[in-house]
């Protein structure tokens, strides 16, 4: 019987905190005095500050195009079009690789555009992206300009910057989302599923400047509302978790194919309460964004600060996810320590933690048990992911009288965020022979 610590949670603080040091730590289940280790994992970088003047630049060309082109920036109008034109020729001019992509909605051709930034891990893909387009009845400066001023403006600052991302870093435009998400979900429908499963995390930001704003982050993702709220916290900023309904933007595209998602919003036509008057300032009983979908989304219609503040948050997640540490897949997260299983008695646990990911865990997890018993019959085996869903992997059977369960389980995990305690649970169900978890691991 092997009495060791548990390596998991040694390993799992290690490779954490390697990723923060910069130096990588040795596989979790690597050999006593493995060899140097395998890659560095690159310490996340700081990001710089958007200049508020830039992003505010990108605002007046897109009310300059509304006003060239009938009022507006929607689907199916020439001032949808001159709006991707002019982000694309920014970031052309920045050394992107972009992409347009091309769908028919109402009769009317849309446009997403792409742009992917060289270098970093081809299968380790970090996105962030808006939509493009605005109501038929305005310029959409907030709604959304704001989030594509504000992701464009990151884009260009990784430019300025020549940074060298550990992560693949994919920007998005969408086309269409006010008729209801249709250029982002034609992105996620036409991306193979190895392509899908490659994608880290899709950051979202639609309404990033409300003249009477709230700070709110989405809370799709553990790992990624923390590194919004994180941010917030070192303003001194409190946040909120955005509770307007899932679905209300192109987010809820990768989230429906299983990607992980966050974001930010500033608040749309919803009124603003007295209690978040007093922690964010602004007008109680009033709307976030008086101009929801209305001609009077023009330029005066944002708040300075939030789009400042909003701004500096997406670059901080884009340096902090994308110049992090790159988890490669196989990585091994184990627990040694010996569990006894109480004869035809309560169930126990044994704990794995896994830390440093972002997304979710795989469809195919590998689940590696070794438990040590005299009639394996007796056990029945569940995988319980960090929170609580439980996966059942082995069932009791009478008649197997044979001993020991070594084996290799395969779940289908999509749905859970990879990061947290997970956990083994062991019960004997039957009378008579016992034994123990001598230990078990995760791998993805
Ligand atoms: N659907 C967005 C505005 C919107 C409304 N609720 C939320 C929540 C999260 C993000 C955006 C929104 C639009 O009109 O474009
Ligand atoms: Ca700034
Ligand atoms: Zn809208
Ligand atoms: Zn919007």
């Amino acid at each position: 019987m092997r009495l060791s610590a548990p390596r998991h949670t040694a390993a799992a603080a290690v490779i954490a905190l390697a990723g923060l040091l910069g130096t990588a730590a040795p596989a979790a289940n690597a050999a006593p005095n493995a060899g140097a280790p395998t890659a560095r994992a690159a310490a996340a970088l700081a990001a710089p500050d958007i200049p508020l003047a830039n992003v505010k630049a990108h605002l007046a060309q897109f009310q300059s195009i509304a006003a060239a082109n009938g009022g507006n920036r929607a689907h199916g109008r020439p001032g949808y079009r001159a709006s991707i034109d002019y982000v694309k020729g920014k970031l052309d001019a920045a050394g992107y690789t972009t992409t347009i992509q091309q769908f028919t909605t109402s009769g009317a051709v849309g446009y997403n555009l792409i742009a992917e930034w060289p270098g970093g891990d081809p299968n380790q893909v970090l996105m962030a992206g808006a939509h493009l387009d605005s109501v038929t009845s305005g310029a959409g400066i907030n709604d959304n300009g704001s989030g594509s001023a504000g992701v464009l403006e990151t884009a260009l600052a990784v430019s300025r910057a020549g940074l060298q991302p550990t992560k693949k870093l994919r920007f998005g435009w969408w086309g269409a989302e006010e008729l209801g998400l249709i250029g982002s979900r034609h992105y996620v429908t036409n991306l193979p599923a190895a392509e899908r499963a490659k994608v880290s995390g899709y950051l979202n930001f639609d309404m990033i400047g409300s003249p009477n704003p709230g700070y709110f982050v989405y809370d799709d993702n553990v790992a990624l509302e923390k590194v919004f709220k994180d941010y917030f916290g070192g303003l001194g900023v409190p946040t909120e978790i955005e509770t307007e309904g899932d679905g209300r933007s192109d987010h809820a595209s990768f989230k429906n194919v299983g990607i992980a998602v966050g974001g930010l919003f500033t608040g749309a036509g919803r009124l603003k309460t007295a209690a978040q008057a007093q922690k964010w300032g602004g007008t109680s009983g009033q709307a976030f964004d008086r101009c929801y979908h209305s001609s009077c989304d023009t330029t005066t219609n944002i708040n300075d600060t939030a789009l400042d503040r909003n701004s500096d948050a997406i670059a901080h997640s884009i340096w902090t996810l994308g110049t992090g540490p790159v988890v490669p897949p196989g990585t091994t997260y184990e627990n040694t320590a010996n569990v006894t299983v109480p004869e035809n008695g309560a169930a126990v646990t044994s704990t794995v933690t896994v830390a440093g990911r972002t997304g979710n865990a795989p469809s195919a997890l590998s689940v590696g048990v070794d438990i040590k018993h005299t009639w394996r019959g007796d056990l029945v085996i569940d995988l319980l992911a960090p929170d609580g869903t439980a996966y059942r992997l082995k069932n009791s059977s009478a008649n197997d009288s044979a001993d020991n369960v070594i084996a290799t389980y395969t779940v289908n995990a999509s749905s859970e965020p990879a990061n947290g305690a997970w956990k083994l649970r062991v019960q004997d169900v039957a009378a008579n022979d016992t034994g123990f978890v001598d230990s078990w691991k995760l791998t993805f």
